[in-house]
């Protein structure tokens, strides 16, 4: 028995010693994998916390391509372009490879400054068109897989918006606090800028109610009074409306301006200069109100499609554009700032180009801009636009021998660096200023205003006249695409709304198209290359090299494992970079073949890029 039941008891303790051990082994085996499973969780965590931070979007992978549909293709032998004209030359800009087209204001406006005073949100310009033509062109641009961004200008209107008409005509109007007013009986307002206007103020007295109006802008674009909560409801609704119709975003006119101190104090110069850094631009705008009325807008309206909605950042900084784009705040996309675009001004004139502007500033603000957005947010990238110059004048150099690889290199810069590239039509060709000799011959508001000031004030015209060849005149931007060598570039059969570039003969798509080392076949390659590198290019993280190099600006772009040295030559005298102990490998792309490499250092001709692959 004893035995029976020792043997019980043995088998019964070896039975119990394996369970036990099966126990522990389970035990431990389970705490493992707990364990494993938590930090594995954790792992996932913070990469999800980083892929969050930097999510993949359609429109951080987009070039967005411009189109200032007045100048772009005019199918009706009047002069102006049109969406009909634009709908044509569908083919062309899928061949780009591009994939967004910002247009700018196609509403019916009568066109003070050109569409940007909108006289109802919810018809198309009669120049441009009509809306079946609209629909026609969206469902074409969707057919190739190309996106449409529409302008967004609500900071104001058109003094001949209906809105506009009703408040003027009487106080007591229910359109009247859709605007701001000033009542003459409390004397004159404060001092606010009017740009556009040849007095200079934002101000206009309107004697049918014995009242002064706002208008940032001229006074034919009374600005929109956002405290009013109808106002806000009628343009969401308006978004919603061209929302359902199928566009796929907006660039938001001088976003930042829609909210302002509207008690209008009196600032002095002083108060300025310390707090603003004497910029008006900031001080009217970006108000209490701002982050409210974007918020709204994301509830009401935005976050209800996948679109992109951009910011034209007038008025905000370095420390205050993250507030408009940090995706948990839930307002808007991105954000454009006027830093790179307003270096190189020479003070106390108006857009006066500095022909020696500084290659080091000019790569520290593009530096310091991408900072802004490296662990969250997103940024775009822009050298012109139709506000602004040629880029090949203002930044690279226009005279023949260096256009095409100046303009290349520009092109290479756009399109290597982190943000959203926006490129504006003609920028593929290489298309330049057209340089101005008479006044007569500008169409913008803003250089007849101010030739106006200056002739007023007894100042140089001729100066003036000479500063806008290289400078900052609208209309240098604004000239009609050239599609060929034919009279009016192929443009119009009608007289130009805004005179064709001399240069057509040699700077068109017919031509460029032909010739396998054009500025155009360049740009597609940039484009087919960011799209096929897009870890790298579009994702990567960005590093400044060699900061204070007055020729070359160079920079990596790097992302898992993968390394690329971009090197641009901004001077006709080319410039020179030292290797270290970087390692060359392959050619990614180069405007001008060979890169030449002696002794560690890498000589540029004028105005050479390239993208070149680090080993190390
Ligand atoms: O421009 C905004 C802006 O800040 C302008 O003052 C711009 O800096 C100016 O054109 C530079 O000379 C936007 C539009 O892009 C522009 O075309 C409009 O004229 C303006 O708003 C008013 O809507
Ligand atoms: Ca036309």
């Amino acid at each position: 028995m004893s035995f029976i039941n020792k043997n019980i008891n043995e088998s019964y303790n070896f039975k119990f010693l394996i369970y036990f051990m099966f126990k522990q082994i389970f035990t431990v085996a389970i705490l493992i994998t707990v364990l494993m499973i938590s930090c594995n969780n954790s792992t996932n965590q913070t990469d999800q916390n980083t892929i969050n931070s930097k999510q993949e979007k359609w429109w951080k992978e987009a070039v967005v391509y411009q189109i200032y549909p007045r100048s772009f293709m005019d199918s009706n032998g009047d002069g102006v372009g049109d969406l009909k004209g634009l709908t044509g030359k569908l083919d062309y800009v899928k061949s780009l490879g591009i994939d967004i087209i910002w247009l700018n204001p196609i509403y019916s406006s009568p066109n003070a400054d050109n569409g940007y005073d909108i006289s109802n949100y919810d018809d198309i310009m009669k120049e441009f068109g009509t809306m079946d033509d609209f629909n026609v062109m969206l469902a074409e641009m969707h057919k190739r897989g190309l996106k449409l961004v529409m302008d967004l200008v609500v900071n104001h209107c058109s003094d001949e918006h209906e809105w506009f008409k009703q408040a003027r005509s009487s106080r007591t109007n229910p359109y009247r606090n859709y605007f701001h007013w000033w009542p003459a009986e409390k004397g004159k307002p404060p001092f606010r800028p009017g740009s556009f206007e040849v007095d200079g103020s934002g101000w206009r007295f309107d004697s049918l109610t014995n009242s002064y109006y706002l208008h940032y802008f001229s006074y034919k674009q009374p600005d929109l009074n956002w405290e009013n909560p109808k106002v806000r409801s009628e343009i969401f609704a308006m978004m919603n409306r061209w929302f359902k119709k199928g566009v796929d975003g907006f660039r938001m006119d001088v976003i930042p301006f829609i909210a302002k101190d509207t008690t209008f104090p009196v600032i002095t110069q002083k108060e300025l200069d310390k707090k603003y850094e004497g910029r008006w631009d900031v001080y009217m705008a970006s108000g209490p109100g701002l982050h409210q009325y974007l918020r709204e807008m994301n509830e009401q309206v935005l976050s209800k499609y996948d679109v992109m909605t951009l910011a034209e950042g007038a008025g905000t900084t370095k420390s205050t554009a993250m507030l408009l784009v940090d995706p948990e705040r839930k307002e808007l996309d991105m954000s454009y700032h006027f830093d790179g675009v307003s270096l190189g001004y020479v003070p106390g004139y108006f857009k006066k180009m500095n022909p020696n502007w500084n290659l080091v500033d000019f790569k520290k603000i593009y530096s310091d801009w991408d900072s802004v957005f490296a662990e969250k947010g997103w940024g775009t990238i822009y050298l012109g636009n139709h506000d602004q110059p040629r880029m090949v004048s203002r930044w690279g150099n226009d005279a023949p021998e260096y256009r095409e690889a100046s303009s290349k290199m520009l092109t290479t810069f756009l399109l290597s660096m982190r943000g959203t590239p926006f490129y504006y039509y003609g920028d593929e060709l290489g298309m330049t200023n057209i340089k101005f000799d008479k006044i007569e011959d500008y169409r913008d508001i803003e250089t007849l205003a101010e030739y106006a000031k200056i002739k007023n004030a007894g100042g140089d015209l001729k100066q003036f006249i000479e500063d806008q060849k290289t400078g900052g005149a609208r209309d240098n931007g604004r000239t009609p695409m050239q599609w060929n060598a034919e009279a009016n570039a192929g443009f119009t059969t009608g007289i130009p709304w805004l005179k064709v570039n001399e240069n057509k003969s040699e700077i068109n798509v017919e031509a460029e198209e032909k010739n396998d080392n054009s500025p155009l076949k360049y740009f597609k390659k940039m484009t087919g290359l960011r799209k096929d590198h897009k870890d790298v290019l579009v994702y990567g993280k960005y590093t400044l090299l060699d900061k204070d190099n007055p020729d070359v600006y160079a920079y990596t772009r790097e992302a898992n494992g993968k390394k690329v040295l971009v090197l641009l030559s901004f001077r006709k005298n080319g410039g020179s970079f030292q290797l270290d102990k970087m390692q060359l490998g392959e050619e990614w792309i180069n405007n001008m073949q060979p890169l030449q490499v002696k002794e560690n250092i890498i000589s540029l001709k004028p105005y050479q890029a390239c993208i070149v692959e680090l080993k190390n």
